[in-house]
């Protein structure tokens, strides 16, 4: 019996285990034990996003505890009032706990678009009271049906006034289930991923959000060390609130209380004053499109804060840019994508007076079909969808046969991008990834569908990272993140397939309704200066479309065929282009592959 009780801790603590151990580890990969080291601590703690994030997470944590735990103590005394079990009423109060959080996520966000308010702090806050109060309601209610009504009568019978009774004699007595409930709520909304990503706007990126999105552009075992100091502060605030719920004493929850809340509020306090920057510029942009270190010399230069939200496919960025309720400042679409937002009106035209070091730009990259005359768009990077591979398992490889040979089976990583996907599979039919041929479309389903079951991952974001990790032999992706991959592991190479490759040129660009539009202008003429238009590509590996920076990037980087491939292989790049109606077609089409 022991035994079996251990199996149970270990499978439940397991993971928990391994996460806190591997935030000691000196090592970058999870696989193996390299020596214990702070370090990850240290540089976690000195993260500013990571500090911006907590502040914000506190400041909605604090606001929903006040707000949720008042209403959840009136709707307690009410339901007290009411008369207890019996009332229906309190079944519907705690009916939101079992809501679904996608679902109550996905309605909010309806909800708010529906009365006009836009995404960011406040909604998250109201949000977080959402979901919290039944929680706060039905812990106090506990506390308030143990109470003796004789008591409050008996005040009242001595002279009080309800309102006194309430306040000298309700209130201590309900006071350690109103503590438990403020913790509670405390910790569920310091730690809520699921609603809060649906409902924080640009800017209001809680620390759970952080985390997901950090793991999303796979940076660092620093991840490792924030998760383990949120899970030791909220494991603490619980451990209080339970304590409190079993009738332990107000004095003896607190040390527990008063520590979790230690480990929140030390890394707060170390961090720079929200207030330090005078302007603020929301963009979103591709994950591993710009270095932390390119975004703090364009804030320390202007005085700005520049609030970062990632995406990995255009169509994610177009949903959420036609939703109408995020405040972007700067996006950075492919160039089908700017077609469609130029096309819907969802682009502020450019005033290229302010734009100087435009005159930079390969004339080759300005004035495409996509936007004549650059009206709209700041070429930015350009790259291919190709193939990496490990050399010493799967041979040299030069075709996309290679992504459907069963002897790879498990082995092999695809994008998870509808255009990707299908111009894969376009190409090794033969046809061209720009079809809008509904009959090529549905063949080029059936041969995604006959590759499934070969295919371990769809992953658009940190695809080199599971390459690098050896989980898959050959992997789909763009070029940059594969040429950064190559530099770690010299059996791991690059190749774009005789069939051909998809191209891409992605811009800035700026939303009709940004409502910074000078600092955006400022930061669009930011990244392409010289330096730091080469200071881009040399951090992020993807190709440049700058003239004038190319010529500063060291002869290496400018000879690596991952980044800038020789002619007579770009020559069967081709660039992926607007495909009009046909894209309801191709969304669920790879839906479809997706979900059966
Ligand atoms: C960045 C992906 C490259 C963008 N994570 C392809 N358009």
């Amino acid at each position: 019996m022991p035994v079996l009780a251990a199996l149970v801790y270990l499978f439940l603590y397991a993971p928990l285990l391994v996460l806190v151990v591997f935030s000691f580890n000196s090592g970058r990969l999870a696989s193996s034990w390299e020596g214990f080291t702070l370090g990850w601590y240290a540089q976690a703690l000195a993260d500013e996003r990571m500090q911006a994030s907590l502040r914000n997470s506190l400041t909605v944590a604090v606001a929903t505890t006040v707000i949720s735990t008042a209403i959840g103590t009136a709707a307690a005394m009410g339901l007290r009032r009411a008369g207890g079990n019996r009332s229906g009423w309190a079944g519907f109060l705690v009916l939101p706990i079992f809501v679904p959080e996608v679902v109550l996520g996905a309605s909010l966000v309806l909800l708010f678009a529906a009365v006009g308010l836009r995404l960011g702090t406040a909604t998250v806050i109201l949000a977080h009271v959402g979901f919290s109060i039944s929680y706060a309601t039905v812990v106090v209610r506990a506390r308030a049906m143990s109470l003796d009504p004789g008591l409050e009568e008996a005040a009242m019978d001595l002279g009080a006034s309800p309102l006194r009774a309430f306040f000298a004699v309700t209130l201590p007595a309900l006071a350690p289930g109103i503590l438990a409930a403020s913790l509670l709520v405390f910790a569920l909304s310091i730690d809520d991923y699921v609603v809060t990503s649906f409902v924080a706007g640009v800017g209001a990126t809680t620390l759970p959000v952080h985390i997901y999105s950090m793991v999303k552009s796979g940076v660092s075992p620093a991840i490792n060390a924030v998760s383990t100091l949120l899970l030791l502060s909220t494991s603490l605030l619980l451990f209080a609130a339970w304590a409190l719920e079993q009738g332990a004493r107000i004095r003896m929850a607190l040390a527990p209380a008063a520590l979790g809340f230690a480990i929140l509020a030390a890394p707060f306090a170390a961090s720079r004053p929200a207030g330090s920057a005078d302007r603020v510029l929301n963009v979103y942009i591709w994950s591993n499109y710009i270095a932390p270190e390119t975004i703090r010399k364009f804030e320390r230069r202007h005085n700005a804060r520049v609030n970062l939200d990632l995406y990995d496919t255009n169509e994610a960025m177009l949903a959420k840019v036609q939703s109408g309720n995020v405040d972007y400042d700067i996006l950075c679409p492919s160039s089908y994508p700017i077609q469609v937002l130029i096309a819907q009106g969802l682009l502020r035209p450019l005033d290229h007076s302010a734009l100087p070091h435009l005159a930079n730009v390969d004339p080759a990259f300005l004035d495409r079909s996509y936007d004549r005359g650059n009206r709209y768009s700041a070429p930015y990077f350009w790259g291919t969808a190709g193939i990496a591979y490990r050399r010493s398992r799967v041979g040299a490889v030069d075709s996309w046969a290679a992504m459907w040979d069963p002897r790879h089976k498990g082995r092999i990583l695809m994008l998870d991008d509808a255009r990707e996907t299908f111009g894969a599979a376009l190409l090794r039919m033969g046809a061209s990834l720009n079809t809008t041929d509904p009959a090529l479309l549905a063949r080029a389903q059936q041969m995604l569908l006959l590759q499934k079951p070969l295919v371990r991952a769809y992953n658009s974001s940190n695809y080199e990272d599971v390459l690098l990790s050896g989980d898959v032999w050959l992997a789909q992706g763009w070029n940059g993140q594969f040429a950064r991959a190559i530099e770690q592991d010299a059996d791991l190479e690059y190749v774009i397939p005789k069939e051909g490759a998809s191209l891409f040129l992605d811009s800035l660009v700026i939303p009709a309704g940004a409502p910074h539009p000078e600092l955006a202008h400022a930061f669009i003429d930011f990244t392409l200066e010289a330096e730091i238009a080469a200071e881009i590509c040399a951090t992020m590996r993807y190709s440049t479309p700058n003239a004038a920076a190319l010529r500063l990037l060291p002869a290496a980087l400018r000879a690596n065929p991952a980044i800038f491939p020789p002619p007579d292989v770009l020559a069967r790049a081709v660039l992926l282009e607007d495909v009009g109606d046909a894209v309801v077609l191709y969304d669920r089409l790879w839906t479809e592959v997706k979900s059966r």
